[in-house]
Parts: structure tokens; C-alpha cells; sequence
């Protein structure tokens, strides 16, 4: 297919995305079609979904404004007066460029005098797109730190709990990541895998930042032709893919700390835990072994202890920590574990389980956090460092858990506890949104827009009409990376790959690169902000950085020109045998963790001085308030609510593209309940559902699956939200997004993260002629 519009040839333009490399072929200036890399093996399913997004129906076409703030801003009504009481349920208007730069420096400038750059929140929290420079969260953060500051967001939705208690007790999530145990040692070294949480395959079809090649589908079957052995402790069947033959022991959501105590035991009171590792490179077991054997509170935390908690037989564990006793074991937590109240203790726990088996710094045995949850984590690409652009300094100072944005906004001056220090939050009359969408990720949705309706302003820069901009006031449209140059590199994947403006912007879409100096213009910060460099000019002295870093780190990284005739850059020397904590294992006193103590913490002296009762000095269970065993609440909601990231898109990242679409039962997202489950309440496959319980309601559509534990749903994330009355707090939701269901409350008082998985709902059949149709993906216009 040749292309004369533009000159290009049948092989199309190179670009990429989090979930892999593509050609985009292009024909009288549009996208036609989107093909993975031609050495991509296993391309991921949102590939399909490209070309018919980027110009589609949900494409914001121009800049607009909410009807009713515009109103009031041009009547100059006083801004207390004009928060979002219509946010989410009004109409928008066209406006041009001109005037939208107007508008939003005039509200950064009102707010700055009136209140200070602390009233602004431009934490921005989420995952836009591949490519070092037009990273939108780069972008914004750049802008404000320049415009005087604003109030920013600290650690992740994905793994906020452990980023916060991993560097007390044995290292940073970053090290654990970027060195981790990787998949060649696995596979040649390991006999038994215990993977809390699973393995799923459906995750790593992603990367943060991107990559070229899809390659755990190989490594997993590797490890399987090896001969070793996946136990797949995990509420789903395929959370552990087929070809591995996993052992699959379905326990009660949110109950792997009560299992991993179980396991514990077992190699303590058998004699099976590793003293000698425990004495050399532990500090603190004499303080927890009291609580594991029941000698301080009377309760041993025996397999006959776990076993009503988390549904697996007393027999079944005994036998699991025998065989991890007996050979070479990697134990694997999924991020999920923590995304969960308590979510800090399944973390911990692992930690001291792999301690107690004694073989972590060896090949293929020890801990992996998270393999499989992204494409990165494991792979043996070799590293390098890359350039990217500056976010510059923030002058404010002040920062939210990520995950306490409703909280700050319904509460400010409020105080909140965060990893031993007590804060404020901030009183904020500004948000500015950039590549992330807080109506996907955020939890219980119907408290969000609560506190959503209280700033005075909200600006957001968004290519398609989701939710998240129908709660604007000001909505700049951005463009995707196929209508920009850019380069996709990141330090977990091996490749670099030239990200070619393949079109021009649809309509009259900007990057955020332009619309952030369109505003800084008018601020008077526009040189600051771009040195004086436009976009190429941008890519080549970033990519000079990359060959300064990839020369440090033992690569010749080529001129960029030749890099960008190349299109796609793979770094020599792999696949790379690593093993975390290898060189602490050969000498601890000359490679010390950098905790505290320099030694794995099993008791932290740290943490107890924070004197948090839901976070105490070593590892303990701590029932969630909601699980299958919070009796009284699950008489009126049985079923745990797991909404785990969705295997065709990207959170919520084209749902309304075709892989995801597809997927669809009845337009509406699809809900994974047992046969029983699904017999019980009179609910037959592809029958619209509603989840609810006290904090909101959804439809789906029912899928039966035995692969599904009883007592379980999945309703996984991404479902663009869609109110049926959006005037009404609590509306039900059309689509099926589950944060209309999850609590938004604080893993504990350590972390703050976020506590999606510890949910419980009831479902019931809905009639096919009551349900409201979806209009999610009607833009309100
Ligand atoms: N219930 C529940 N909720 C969860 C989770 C869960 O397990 N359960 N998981 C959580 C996790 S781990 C995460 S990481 C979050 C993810 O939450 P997010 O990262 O916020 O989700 P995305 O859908 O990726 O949002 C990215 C947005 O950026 C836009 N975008 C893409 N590229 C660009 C760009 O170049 N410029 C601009 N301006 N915009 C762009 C997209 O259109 C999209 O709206 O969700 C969290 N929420
Ligand atoms: N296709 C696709 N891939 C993605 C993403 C996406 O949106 N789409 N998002 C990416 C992002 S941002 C992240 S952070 C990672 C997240 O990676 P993970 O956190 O691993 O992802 P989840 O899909 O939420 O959870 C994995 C599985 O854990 C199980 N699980 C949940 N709760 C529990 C529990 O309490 N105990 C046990 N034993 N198992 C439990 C669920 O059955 C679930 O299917 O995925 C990344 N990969
Ligand atoms: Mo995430």
C-alpha cells in the first residue's frame, strides 16, 4: 500500500505505544490501518484498536468550554459562586485557541494572587502515552514548576502500599524492579514458582513507557519445558496462563497474608525455616516469632488457623511450604496483593516468608514483586539510561498520597497521616489535568465527583470525550502520538524506537508540548519553558542525553539522524542473567540493603516508632473491613468485587476502540461470576447484571466462567463511566465502571494507597428492556 499524499511506503511509519511498536499505514492523510512491529511475536489486542480511534466519533475536535462556568466567567460572577455545580452534566461549547489560552492564564494568575500556588493541584496523576518528550506528565509538571509551583501527588495507583513499606524492610520497588531476579535465571534455576496473584499474561502485554518486543510468553514457557512447577494463588483460573499447567488455589481475596503466616509456621514449627540466613542478613525475627507462634496473643498462626480465612485446606498448606522448603522456590506477589486496605502486609509478609526459606540472592529463587504485571518487570533486556524531558523544580512543597485527592479536596486544611509524618491538605481552587483520567482510576466514583465539584476551575488537556472531560470546565484537545514526533525508550526494555508523526493533528488538536507554551505566552514564562527549542529540536539534544547515558552504561547509542532512518534500536547483550540481591547474599557487610539496619527487616524499629495500630512493627493480619469474612456486611453484599486491569485495553485507554468493543455483552463491560453464583440469582450468560452495594450501582454484562472462585466477581477497570443522571449524586452507571463501587479509603496509615481490591457488592439480573442504553461514547455536545 503505497502512500503518495504523504511519500511514505507500504511499510507505513513507525510508532509506539505502552503496549508495543506499530506501523501506522496511512492513506489520503489518514490512518487506515495499524500493524505490530513485524518482530513483535505476540502483539497485545489494543493494536487493533488505533486506527479507527484517532479520528473517530469521541475525538475533541477543538477546545471548548463547560456552558455554565463560561457563562459565569464571562458575566464575572465571583468564582465561589461558580464551582462545579453542573460539573459532569453540562453541555459544551466551541471556543479558539486564543481564547482558551485566555481563559486558562487568566485563571492561573486569578488563583496565584488570590490564593497562592498552593491553591493549585497539578499532581496529575495517570499513564498518557509513550515517548520522552511529549509525556504529558512530564509536560505539566515542567509548566507549573515554572509558573510558580503547585501541589503534586506522590507515589502510584499501581503499587503505592509497597513503593512506601518495601524501602523500610528490604528495598526500594524501584531496585526490586529494575534488578529484579530475571526471567533467564528463573527458568533455568527454579523448580517451584508460588505466585500470589498469578502471573497474568494479559498484563504484560504492557510497559511503562513502552517496548518492541513481547517476550514473557516465551520465558513462561520455558520455565514450563524446564520442568518447573506455578502454583497460582489467585482468584481467577487464567491468572496463570494454561500452557504452564498451574496448580490453581482459589483463596478468599485479600487473605494472602493470613496464607503466607500459615506458610510460615509450617517452616518454623518443622524445622524448616533457614536460621543461619535469618541470623546473617535478618534483623528482628526474635520479635516476630512470638506473634507467628501465638506465644504473645495466644493464637499460633497455624495452617489450621489460616485455613476458615483463606479457604484452602490446613493439609494443602502444610504440603506447600514443604515442597518451598524442599526446592528451589521463587515466590511471586502480584501489585493487586496491595492495592488492598492492609495492602502493606501481604508485601511485608512475602518478604519474611522468602526470608525464612533462606534463598533470596539466589539464582532463580527469593522474590519477584510483580512479574508479569508489566512487560518490564523480569525482562532481560539489557539497561539503559535515557533522556527525557526535565520537569524542572517545584517550589511547593506540599504533596498528596496519590489516592487522597477526594479526601483533599472535601477536606482542606484536614490533617492526614503518611509514612511517620503527619500533613495538611492544601485548600485547592485549581486543577489542571494531563494524561490521566481520575473518573477511570480513582475509587468510588460518586464521592469523587462530590469533591470534584469543589474547585473553582478545572482544566484538562484530553484527546477523546471521556469522563474525565465532561468533568472540565476548560477542555484543550491533545493529540496521540501518531500526529507528533517523539522516541519511545525506557530503561526496562531494550529498545528504542522512532515515533514518526504519521498524520497531521486531527482537527485542531495540539500537543501538550504547544498547549503549555501557548499558555506560558501569556505568563510571560513561555522561553523558560521551551529554551527555545521546537520539537525536533527538543528530540535531538534529548536523545544526546541517551547516547551520554547509553556510553556510561557500556553502549554505542548511533547520531540521532541515523537512529531515526533506523526507526527501530535494539541494545546488544541480551538476554541478561540478573538476580536481585546477589552481591548482598555473597557479602552483606560490603553490599548492605539500604534499610535501616542494612539487613532485611523482619521487625522494623522504624515503623513501630510511627505507632500506627493498622501498620505495627512486623508483618500481622489485619482483617480488611471488606471481604468475604466481614460477616455482617457480606450477608447483604456476598460477592468480592475484583477489579483487575482489563485484558483489551489500557485502563481506560481505547474502550471505545474495536479489541474492547468487541469484548462488549450488550454494550456493556463484561462481569465474570461462578456458575453457582450466576444459578443462584437466576442470571444466564450474556444477561444484563447490576453490581451495587451502599456506595453505588453499575450494569454489565454476565459472563460464567468455573474459572471464576466462587464468591468472586470480576468486573475488571477501563468501562468509560457513564451516569445515567448525571445531575443526580449517585447515579447508576450505564457501562459497568466498578469505582463506582470500591471504597476510596487509605491502605493504612503508613501508605495511603489506594484500596480498590477490597470491595464487596451483590449482582442481580436486570430485564433487557429496563436497562438504560450506554451512552458513554456520545460526546456532549
Ligand atoms: N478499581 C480499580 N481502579 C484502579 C485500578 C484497579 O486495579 N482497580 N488500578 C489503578 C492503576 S494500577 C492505575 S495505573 C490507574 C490508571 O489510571 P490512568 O493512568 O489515569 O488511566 P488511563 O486510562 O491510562 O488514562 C490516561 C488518560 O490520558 C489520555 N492521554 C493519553 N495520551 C495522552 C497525551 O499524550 N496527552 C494528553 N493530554 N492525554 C493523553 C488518555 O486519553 C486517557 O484518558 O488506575 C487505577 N484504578
Ligand atoms: N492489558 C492490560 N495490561 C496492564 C494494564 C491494563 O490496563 N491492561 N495495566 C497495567 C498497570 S498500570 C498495572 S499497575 C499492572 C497491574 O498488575 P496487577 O496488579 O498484577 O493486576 P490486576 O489485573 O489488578 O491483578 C492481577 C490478578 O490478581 C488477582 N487478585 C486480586 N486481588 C487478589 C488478592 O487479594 N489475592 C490474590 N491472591 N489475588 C488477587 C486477581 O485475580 C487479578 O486478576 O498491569 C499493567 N498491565
Ligand atoms: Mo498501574
Amino acid at each position: 500500500m503505497d502512500d503518495t499524499t504523504t511519500g511514505r511506503t507500504a511499510r507505513g511509519t513507525s510508532t509506539a505505544h505502552h503496549w508495543g511498536t506499530m506501523r501506522v499505514i496511512v492513506r489520503d492523510g489518514r490512518v487506515v490501518h495499524v500493524d505490530p512491529y513485524e518482530g513483535d511475536t505476540d502483539p497485545a489486542a489494543m493494536v487493533e484498536s488505533m486506527a479507527g480511534t484517532i479520528d473517530g466519533p469521541q475525538r475533541i475536535q477543538r477546545p471548548h468550554a463547560r456552558a455554565g462556568w463560561l457563562e459565569a466567567v464571562r458575566a464575572g460572577a465571583d468564582p465561589a459562586q461558580r464551582q462545579g455545580a453542573r460539573r459532569g452534566a453540562d453541555r459544551y461549547v466551541p471556543i479558539d485557541w486564543e481564547e482558551a489560552f485566555e481563559l486558562a492564564a487568566a485563571e492561573i494568575s486569578r488563583i496565584r494572587e488570590a490564593h497562592g500556588n498552593e491553591a493549585i493541584y497539578a499532581g496529575s496523576y495517570g499513564w498518557a502515552s509513550a515517548g520522552r518528550f511529549h509525556h504529558a506528565q512530564s509536560q505539566i509538571h515542567r509548566f507549573y514548576g515554572l509558573a510558580g509551583g503547585y501541589v503534586k501527588s506522590v507515589n502510584a495507583y499501581s503499587y503505592a502500599a509497597a513503593e512506601v513499606i518495601l524501602p523500610h524492610v528490604i528495598a526500594s520497588l524501584r531496585a526490586l524492579t529494575a534488578d529484579s531476579t530475571s526471567w533467564p535465571s528463573i527458568a533455568e534455576n527454579a523448580e517451584l514458582m508460588v505466585a500470589f496473584g498469578g502471573l497474568p499474561l494479559k498484563n504484560a502485554q504492557n510497559n511503562a513507557g513502552g517496548l518492541a518486543k513481547h517476550t514473557t510468553h516465551e520465558w513462561m514457557e520455558r520455565c514450563a519445558e524446564n520442568g518447573m512447577r506455578f502454583v497460582s494463588i489467585a482468584p481467577f483460573r487464567d491468572d496463570t496462563p494454561d500452557f504452564v499447567d498451574p496448580e490453581w488455589a482459589a483463596i478468599r481475596p485479600n487473605s494472602d497474608t493470613a496464607l503466607m503466616l500459615a506458610l510460615a509456621h509450617v517452616l518454623e514449627a518443622e524445622g524448616l525455616a533457614d536460621h543461619a540466613f535469618l541470623d546473617r542478613y535478618c534483623v528482628g525475627y526474635d520479635r516476630f516469632r512470638p506473634y507467628l507462634m501465638g506465644e504473645g496473643d495466644g493464637i499460633a498462626k497455624s495452617p489450621e488457623w489460616a485455613a476458615p480465612l483463606c479457604g484452602m485446606a490446613a493439609d494443602a498448606i502444610r504440603d506447600l511450604a514443604r515442597r518451598m522448603a524442599s526446592h528451589r522456590t521463587i515466590i511471586n506477589v502480584s501489585w493487586s496483593l496491595q492495592r488492598a486496605e492492609h495492602g502493606e502486609q501481604p508485601y511485608w509478609m512475602a518478604v519474611v516468608l522468602a526470608a525464612m526459606l533462606g534463598q533470596i540472592g539466589t539464582p532463580g529463587g527469593g522474590l519477584t514483586v510483580g512479574l508479569s504485571a508489566l512487560h518490564g518487570v523480569g525482562d532481560p533486556s539489557p539497561q539503559s539510561g535515557w533522556g527525557a524531558l526535565p520537569q524542572g523544580r517545584n517550589p511547593v512543597k506540599r504533596f498528596i498520597p496519590v489516592a487522597r485527592i477526594a479526601d483533599m479536596l472535601l477536606d482542606p486544611g484536614g490533617s492526614f497521616d503518611y509514612d511517620g509524618q503527619s500533613h495538611r491538605y492544601p485548600d485547592i481552587r485549581l486543577v489542571h489535568w494531563a494524561g490521566g483520567n481520575p473518573f477511570h482510576h480513582h475509587q468510588d466514583l460518586n464521592r469523587l465527583r462530590r469533591a470534584w465539584a469543589r474547585p473553582e476551575t478545572v482544566i484538562v488537556n484530553e484527546i477523546f470525550w471521556n469522563s474525565l472531560a465532561r468533568h472540565a470546565d476548560l477542555v484543550l484537545p491533545a493529540t496521540t502520538a501518531m500526529e507528533r514526533n517523539d522516541y519511545m525508550a525506557t530503561s526496562l526494555a531494550g529498545h528504542a524506537v522512532a515515533m514518526k508523526r504519521a498524520v497531521d493533528p486531527v482537527g485542531e488538536a495540539r500537543d501538550d508540548y504547544a498547549i503549555f507554551t501557548g499558555i506560558a505566552g501569556r505568563l510571560g514564562i513561555a522561553e523558560a519553558f521551551t529554551e527555545g527549542r521546537d520539537e525536533m529540536a527538543w528530540l535531538r539534544h534529548l536523545w544526546d542525553i541517551s547516547r551520554q547515558r547509553g556510553g556510561k552504561a557500556g553502549f554505542e547509542i548511533p547520531e540521532f539522524d541515523s537512529f531515526w532512518e533506523r526507526e527501530v534500536l535494539e541494545l546488544p547483550g541480551g538476554p541478561v542473567e540478573r538476580v536481585f540481591a546477589a552481591d548482598f547474599r555473597a557479602d552483606p557487610e560490603a553490599h548492605p540493603l539500604k534499610t535501616p539496619s542494612g539487613r532485611i527487616e523482619i521487625f522494623s524499629e522504624r515503623i513501630a516508632g510511627f505507632d500506627y495500630d493498622d501498620c505495627p512493627g512486623h508483618p500481622v493480619w489485619i482483617p480488611p473491613r471488606e471481604w468475604l469474612g466481614a460477616t455482617e456486611l457480606a450477608a447483604r453484599y456476598p460477592l468480592h468485587l475484583i477489579s483487575n486491569q482489563p485484558r483489551k485495553r489500557l485502563h481506560s485507554q481505547l474502550d471505545h476502540g474495536k479489541a474492547s468493543t468487541d469484548a462488549k455483552i450488550k454494550g456493556r463491560e463484561p462481569c465474570r461470576l461462578n456458575p453457582a453464583d450466576a444459578a443462584a440469582r437466576g442470571i444466564a450468560a450474556g444477561d444484563i447484571v447490576r453490581l451495587f452495594n451502599d456506595r453505588g450501582a453499575c450494569l454489565a454484562g454476565a459472563m460464567i466462567d468455573e474459572g471464576v472462585m466462587p464468591g468472586v466477581v470480576e468486573l475488571a477497570t477501563g468501562a468509560w463511566y457513564d451516569p445515567v443522571e448525571p445531575e443526580r449524586e449517585g447515579s447508576l452507571d450505564a457501562h459497568g465502571n466498578p469505582n463506582v463501587l470500591t471504597a476510596d479509603i487509605g491502605t493504612s496509615r503508613l501508605a495511603q494507597g489506594p484500596s480498590a481490591h477490597s470491595a464487596l457488592v451483590e449482582v442481580e439480573r436486570v430485564e433487557e428492556d429496563e436497562a438504560p442504553p450506554v451512552r458513554a461514547f456520545a460526546p456532549p455536545l
